[in-house]
């Protein structure tokens, strides 16, 4: 009578997976490195479902039904290769190995076609949801082949949460696919959190409301189209009074974001990939200026030129709330559209075939973006699976249309009250830029094209052409030389 399933690696992520699984009803091995972690589980929690402890990966593999499935629950990284290592001389041909941590998306390419030459597979696997969604329900998005989706998926099914029915766990598309798609899940998560707090700081600066008032806020626009966990929790956080001074919690707290690297990483990819995610990247370098703690102090000794103006009045602060709201809800519909933007290049670029609205629909769950508009994504996907941008669907083009008038006044008013909106201004540059029939790019590649002869293509013919900048001026066909 062999397990399902294993899991090895029982830190906090692993432990509360293999709990789900066995709580599922699937007999699951469980191993770790250190065999307390081993004796603890079954300690604490044995008695949830039928789990198989191991104490050597030898007896932990030797457990495991055929094909065996395998996942690896372990530190990012080194870690990672190291437990493949250790692995895979005990498996054969036709096994599964499951990498659940947050790998880079190009360690698991590698780690995928070196299994693959050993005739085993390798499944890179976003989970998301932190501990309590491993444990209650986590969105999960497995990348690898589709023959080891057939044997994995329905556990994985069975242990996602599930939203209107649905569970959050689809086949995401091959090698790295999933890992890649869980990264950018998480660039999206920046970029939002970094908009709900340009739109915490306008309102707290711009009308001097205080951060109870702001929770109330929040907490209306929680029942509108900004519905989220993420809108949700930024009404609890500014609610929070500090015990220890009967302040604001908001105003103990340092002022300086950190980030464990998966932001970054996104923006690292869409770069290389050539797509302007400019909101995730704002979000990672916004984090990045509060982190610059010795620049920041300095400036704040020297003291640098801002405007003299205060807080909004009369007419200036009517209607002020609903605009930033306006504003926040086209602004995250423009860092949606990038993200997505970046997941349909990277799905081209690799041959992945990601289904953008099924990325919709898993998210919908256990993920810290869980949130109302998701379905408008899913939906708008389902209406055209080759939309170039969610900026032209109908439901999404329109919302902006009406949100712009407010969106043009809150990037203005920022402006002129000296209040940073990196995130609010980009995504209203992004998307003019997008409309715009005509961009300055002619200039530029008319400058690129006089310092170092870059040539250019001309709007009424085929070909690229250089200028004899040094010469006569006279223009030369640069594309049939050889002819
Ligand atoms: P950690 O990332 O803290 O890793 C600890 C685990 O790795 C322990 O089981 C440890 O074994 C094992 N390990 C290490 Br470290 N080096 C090892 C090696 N050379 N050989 C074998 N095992 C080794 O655990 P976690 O916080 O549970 O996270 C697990 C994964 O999940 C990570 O990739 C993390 O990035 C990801 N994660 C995801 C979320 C999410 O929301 N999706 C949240 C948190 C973490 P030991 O007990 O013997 O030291």
């Amino acid at each position: 009578d062999l397990a399902d399933i294993g899991v090895t690696g029982l830190a906090v992520m692993g432990r509360n997976l293999a709990r789900n699984i066995a709580r599922h009803g699937h007999a699951v091995a469980v191993h770790n490195r250190s065999s307390q972690r081993v004796d603890d589980l079954i300690a604490e929690n044995g008695d949830e479902g039928d789990f198989r402890p191991s104490h050597s990966v030898e007896d932990f593999v030797a457990s495991l039904a055929k094909p065996r499935r395998v996942i690896v629950m372990v530190k990012a990284g080194p870690a990672t290769d190291a437990v493949i290592d250790e692995l895979t001389p005990l498996l054969e041909e036709g096994d599964i190995v499951v990498d659940a941590g947050n790998a880079h998306f190009e360690d698991t390419r590698r780690r995928e076609a070196a299994l693959k030459e050993k005739g085993m597979h390798f499944v890179g696997t976003g989970v998301s949801g932190g501990e309590e969604g491993a444990l209650l329900g986590p969105s999960i998005m497995p990348g690898g082949s589709r023959e080891s989706y057939e044997a994995l998926g329905p556990i994985l099914e069975s242990i996602a949460v599930e939203v209107d029915g649905t569970p959050c766990c689809t086949y995401v598309g091959p090698d790295g696919a999933g890992h890649f798609v869980k990264m950018v899940h998480n660039g999206i998560e920046y970029a939002d959190m970094q908009l709900i707090a340009e739109a915490y700081d306008l309102l707290r600066q711009g009308l001097g409301l205080s951060p109870a008032e702001l929770a109330d806020v929040f907490d209306e626009w929680n029942s509108g189209d900004l519905e989220s966990f993420l809108v949700e929790i930024t009404a609890r956080v500014l609610r929070h009074t500090d015990a220890r001074t009967g302040r604001p919690f908001v105003d103990v707290v340092v002022d300086e974001a950190e980030q464990k690297g998966t932001g970054r990483w996104t923006v690292q990819s869409a770069l290389d990939l050539g797509v302007p995610v400019s909101g995730i990247a704002e979000a990672v370098f916004a984090r990045a200026l509060s982190g610059a703690a010795d620049q920041r102090a300095a400036v704040q000794a020297k003291g640098l030129a801002g405007p003299t103006g205060g807080a909004l009045e009369g007419a200036d602060a009517e209607g002020f709330v609903d605009a930033v709201r306006q504003a926040l809800y086209a602004s995250k519909v423009v860092a949606y559209a990038q993200g997505f933007d970046q997941i349909t290049a990277a799905s081209e670029q690799y041959g992945w075939g990601v289904d953008r609205g099924m990325m919709a629909t898993i998210w919908r769950g256990g993920c810290i973006i869980r949130a109302r508009f998701l379905d408008r994504i899913k939906q708008a996907y389902d209406a055209d699976p080759h939309l170039a941008s969610l900026l032209l669907d109908d439901y999404f083009a329109s919302a902006v249309a009406d949100a712009q008038d407010a969106w043009r006044r809150v990037v203005a008013t920022a402006v002129h009250l000296g209040i940073p909106t990196p995130g609010f201004s980009s995504a209203l540059a992004y998307y003019d830029g997008l409309r715009r029939d005509r961009l300055p790019a002619s200039l530029v590649q008319g400058l690129r094209d006089l310092f170092g002869a870059h040539t250019y293509r001309r709007v009424d013919a085929e070909g690229t052409y250089h200028v004899l900048w040094s010469g006569d001026h006279s223009e030369e066909r640069q594309d049939h030389i050889d002819q």
